[in-house]
């Protein structure tokens, strides 16, 4: 059976699922389904329920739009319909392929028997996701690798799916091919130890001691980029207590499944090292292998009875910042990785009746979404922040939210907006390092806590294009915008520019230490031209309203951030993006803040080369197209079909620039106009993110947003609107 018919025996009946939205928190949202009966007769679905799945939404067909200001316009009448009841519009976020095994692993570890219709479609989105050559990669537009079709393989198993089941026994033959899992990447080495399906001697010491150093030492764990400070501390307490879940027959099957060779003979600490050839991005740094050489000595020595209170100093260290952690998101923790290392933490210390497992267990179907291709985990709690903001903006910038049926939506918006500023520090704010969130919005939800530089400034950015408009009220006072612009001046680093969570703590040189050899540029917080661009505008935009606050200083600011911007500049014109496809997204972000320092084609030559560059991509159609390999290799990847999302990036740039070749901007609007469906809708084509310059994740939402604002200002600019 192929994969795709193993896939459709697991299709669940699509009628019963429902997103059910802000139910504990603000901007929730968690997939449910209901059996057939009155309860699913008294909860219709709705049209976010319908085109998340794939099914036939019942949208009208719009009349054909003749102009970019219309295609824009139907491109929101469309997209309004996404809203949900509380504001934000619900979108999957998918991409990466280690997430879900994870949790998986952990519920197996709790004993949680996850329920048919769940378990149902996480089986069948792998089987669809599964690539030709019989495996998973990292995300699912990358080639297979031992990390993706082991862990994922390991899943189905666990998920109930048998050994020779449909494609299960030429996964197998591909894992053999591959070299078996010995060779699988440190993070996969720590789940399938953790489940039993690989021996602990065969991870790299991961020391919780190093939470008991002090604060100065250049290389203390504070210091790190969150997502990987939150990774190891974790992943550094379960190493520490060498745990393992529930020995099963299954575990015991999988380990004779997934290793060509006998279980038993497995050398395992000559396994540390061995990483397969075709999943090394991010091969290890000398200095790490002889810091880990040094380890291995410290771990043989016989430490219960030498230095036992300092491993136990440690094990009390990382812990403590577990709980803070839980604790300050609400149990969600800052990402999906950490979700399902900290439930374990939590089940180890204090046991599966505890509270804390309860409500770790609680916040884990936000992770889950239901797509058309089946149920996975997603990137973080949802991008509900990020998408908004941006929608806001586009609305105002467009003249669309002055159009008397859109006024609605804005008004919802902005309400959503309003109630997504976080108000507080974290409870533990000191206490887990934490960086001020008073004042700063998030990149989902207010509960998940974490402040995100551009984040906060786009979240600002959309609130105050929509409290312009003469219609909506204005819930966001000046004070608590003051508050945020507080954050954002306290996040620029010496040199200008901005990082994404946090100042940068610590030096470059760190990443000599980086253990996770599938991701690149992890270990302390880089700065970008996308997050130094956001906080320039909103600050720009910010002093408009309020020309008193902080004014001096928010100049400074400023001044800083544009030299920083010159002086990321490649000598093709370009910037490199890190958090989307790549250069044609992160042009986008420069020439925005360059315009705001008044640099444009006409009296810029930096400018020029930007637009030069821009230009020197475009498609013969019209697009503009580029894959993600361009952020893994540092080099402009072409993509062979043009893209609506990486159009509209370009125009915008285009018209940030105030470029003269209105003939290009016209031929990219075509472009796009000609893929438009007829209910103002556009498809979704290839991934629009990355993360970690080697994982792509989507963003579905930008092809409805960025092709209405591109199109809405084309029209403005080109003087059809
Ligand atoms: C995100 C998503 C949003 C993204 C932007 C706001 C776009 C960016 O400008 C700043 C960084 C941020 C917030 C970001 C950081 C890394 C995240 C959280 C993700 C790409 C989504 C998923 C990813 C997270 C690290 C995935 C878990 C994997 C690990 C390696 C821990």
């Amino acid at each position: 059976m192929s994969a795709k018919e193993t896939a459709d025996k697991y299709r669940t009946d699509p009628a019963g699922w429902r997103l059910k939205v802000s139910e504990d928190s603000h901007g929730q949202h968690k997939w449910v389904y209901l059996a057939p009966g009155p309860q699913r007769d008294a909860w219709p679905q709705n049209a976010v329920d319908k085109y998340s799945m794939g099914l036939p939404t019942g949208l009208p067909e719009l009349p054909k739009a003749r102009t970019a200001y219309e295609a824009a316009r139907n491109g929101l009448t469309f997209y309004r319909e996404l809203q949900s009841e509380d504001g934000h519009f619900a979108t999957e976020y998918g991409g990466p392929l280690f997430l879900t095994p994870g949790l998986i692993i952990a519920l197996h570890c709790y004993g949680v028997e996850i329920p048919r219709e769940r378990k149902a479609e996480l089986i069948r989105y792998l089987f669809n996701k599964l690539r030709p050559e019989m495996g998973w990669g990292l995300h699912t537009a990358a080639p297979p690798t031992v990390f993706g079709t082991v862990m994922n393989y390991v899943m189905l198993r666990m998920l109930g799916v048998g050994p020779d089941e449909g494609p299960m026994t030429a996964i197998r033959a591909k894992i053999h091919e591959l070299g078996g899992a010995t060779g699988i990447p440190t993070w996969g080495k720590v789940w399938l130890s953790i489940l039993g399906c690989y021996d602990w001697e065969g991870v790299n010491p991961t020391p919780p001691e190093l939470w008991c150093l002090p604060d100065w030492v250049p290389f203390a764990p504070w210091r790190w980029w969150i997502h990987v400070r939150l990774v190891f501390t974790p992943m550094a307490y379960l190493w520490g207590r060498r745990y393992i879940g529930p020995q099963t027959t299954l575990v015991n099957e999988l380990r004779q499944e997934i290793y060509p060779q006998p279980y038993e003979s497995i050398n395992w600490p000559a396994q540390r090292e061995n990483i397969a050839p075709g999943d090394l991005y991010n091969p290890h740094h000398l200095v790490f292998r002889f810091l880990n050489r040094v380890l291995a000595v410290y771990e043989k020595m016989p430490y219960m009875s030498c230095v036992p209170s300092l491993r136990k100093a440690g094990l009390k260290a990382a812990y403590r910042q577990i709980v803070y952690e839980d604790e300050n998101t609400g149990y969600q923790t800052v990402g999906p990785v950490s979700k399902a290392f900290n439930m374990l933490c939590r089940l180890d210390k204090e046991g599966r009746d505890s509270d804390a497992c309860r409500l770790h267990l609680a916040k884990v179907d936000d992770f889950l979404w239901m797509s058309r291709d089946g149920m996975f985990m997603t990137g973080t709690n949802g991008s509900q922040l990020w998408d908004i903001s941006f929608m806001a903006q586009a609305a105002v910038e467009t003249g669309l939210a002055d159009e008397e049926e859109n006024k609605e939506t804005c008004i919802r918006m902005l309400d959503w907006l309003d109630k997504c500023q976080i108000r507080q520090n974290p409870r533990w704010y000191r206490e887990a390092y934490r960086q001020a969130s008073k004042g700063a919005w998030p990149f989902s939800t207010p509960e998940q806590s974490y402040t995100v530089s551009d984040c906060t400034g786009e979240g600002l950015k959309g609130t105050m294009a929509l409290q312009s408009l003469s219609y909506t009220p204005n819930p966001v006072s000046i004070e608590r915008m003051r508050d945020s612009v507080d954050v954002l001046l306290s996040m620029q680093n010496p040199s200008g520019g901005y990082a994404s969570y946090e100042l940068q703590r610590g030096s470059e040189r760190m990443e000599w230490l980086n253990a996770a050899e599938v991701f690149g540029k992890i270990m302390v917080d880089y700065l970008y031209p996308e997050c130094s661009t956001s906080v320039l505008s909103a600050l720009e935009h910010f002093r408009k309203i309020d020309s008193t606050y902080r004014a001096d200083e928010i100049q400074v600011c400023l001044d800083r951030v544009v030299q920083w911007i010159h002086r990321n500049q490649r000598p093709d014109g370009s910037w490199y993006g890190s958090w989307g496809i790549c250069f044609t997204y992160a042009t986008m972000f420069a020439l925005e803040s360059l315009a705001i320092a008044g640099e444009t084609h006409a009296n810029s030559p930096r400018v020029r080369r930007a637009c030069d560059f821009l230009l020197s991509k475009q498609m013969a159609d019209g697009g503009w197209g580029e894959t993600y390999m361009s952020c893994v290799t540092g080099e402009y990847s072409q993509h062979e079909q043009s893209q609506v999302v990486m159009t509209a990036w370009a125009l915008l740039g285009l018209i940030y620039a105030q470029s003269p070749d209105h003939d290009a901007i016209r031929r990219g609007c075509a472009l796009i106009m000609s893929r438009q469906l007829p209910d103002g809708a556009w498809a979704q084509e290839d991934t629009e993110g990355i993360f970690n310059k080697n994982c792509a994740i989507d963003y579905p939402a930008f092809k409805h947003i960025f092709c209405i604002w591109a199109l809405g200002r084309a029209a403005k600019y080109l003087g059809e609107a």
